[in-house]
């Protein structure tokens, strides 16, 4: 395989945006950089998920009370060790432990950042081979530079998101990252191990003909949810249609997808689970930042999800997000109720 050297990878790419930024102090490259090495140690082990006993069951339970696969805590421990040997990260929060973690060295504590991670989503499909992800977001801290990261470093808002992102292991492995200046993809190049540039500046188009959801739980959606969803399955080509659903379980998947072709995903609250089942500040933050940075909306179907003040590390929200048409739509049926 020829290496295309007019392809960037992460790190010239990182770089190159440092250059046109003389201000800044390149912390935020390192972080991204730190997080592109661990998600190349987790590819591995991904790809080999199957060879070797890192399946099964840890036989330990999350604070989520699902069952922890191996992978989970061995992609937890990789983001984790490079965030906190860095030079960039006060403390990081994870899907896979109950609380914070504050690194409080002297260095880390000098640090700018926090970031909060799911170290891998969709964990459930590890056995059968279907995409997971690792979906990260990374703030400023409010709290005192040189002292410990504190409780509220975590608990903002996604609208004071700094940088956000997520990892695909799937038919290739792809990092996507966004700041406030854009979103690009980055796609692993087995030959040189390196993240090379192969999506740049992302854009979610304005509209899609793929809506993602649970239509297992359609009897327990509010009835708006029920309308759009009937609605969508009766749309045909003079109103844009025929629609596909799409829904893989594994939400990164799901949402890559519509970001990059254009579509809903929604994972809504039900009669049993008003918040829904996805976790605000490590999976709709993240995602809700990187979709709108492309064009798209995210929002709990009240209000915009990045506008949610946080008030627990694990708390859930319902989840609707996507390319701007489809959701505009959504909204004219879940305002008529
Ligand atoms: P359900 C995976 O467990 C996950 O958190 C998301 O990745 C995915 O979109 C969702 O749950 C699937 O949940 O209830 O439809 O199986």
């Amino acid at each position: 395989m020829i290496t295309n050297r007019n392809i960037l990878t992460l790190d010239e790419f990182t770089i190159q945006q440092l250059r046109g930024l003389p201000a800044a102090t390149g912390e935020l490259s390192t972080l991204l950089r730190d997080i592109g090495l661990a998600a190349k140690r987790v590819n591995v082990e991904v790809n080999k998920a199957g060879l070797v006993d890192i399946l099964g069951d840890y036989g330990s339970v999350n604070v989520q009370g699902e069952d922890v696969k191996k992978l989970d805590i061995f992609a937890n421990n990789q983001f984790m060790g490079v965030l906190k040997h860095g030079i960039s990260c006060a403390g990081i929060s994870s899907e896979e432990l109950d609380e914070f973690v504050v690194f409080d060295d002297e260095v880390s504590n000098q640090s700018k950042y926090v970031v909060q991670f799911d170290p891998l989503d969709g964990s459930g499909n590890i056995d059968v081979n279907i995409s997971i992800g690792t979906i990260f977001s990374v703030y400023r801290r409010v709290s005192t530079l040189g002292k410990p990261c504190t409780k509220e470093d975590f608990l903002q808002p996604g609208n004071a998101q700094v940088a956000a992102g997520y990892v695909i292991y799937g038919s290739s492995t792809m990092l996507v990252y966004a700041t406030r200046r854009g979103v690009n993809g980055f796609t692993l190049d087995p030959s040189i191990g390196e993240f090379s540039l192969s999506h740049p500046n992302i854009q979610c188009p304005a509209s899609g003909k793929t809506y993602s959801v649970n239509h297992g739980h359609f009897f327990r959606y509010e009835k708006g949810v029920q309308q759009y969803i009937n609605a969508c399955q009766k749309k045909d080509t003079t109103d844009g249609g025929p629609y596909t659903q799409r829904y893989i379980g594994s939400m990164v998947a799901d949402v890559h997808r519509n970001l990059l072709k254009g579509g809903i995903f929604m994972y809504p609250g039900t009669t049993d689970k008003p918040n829904g089942k996805l976790r605000l500040l490590y999976e709709c933050n993240p995602f809700a930042f990187i979709v709108e940075m492309a064009g798209g909306r995210a929002t709990n179907g009240k209000q915009r999800i990045m506008d949610i003040q946080p008030t627990d590390l694990h708390q859930r929200t319902p989840m609707f997000i996507g390319s701007k048409d489809m959701m505009d739509e959504l909204d004219t049926y879940l305002n008529n109720q």
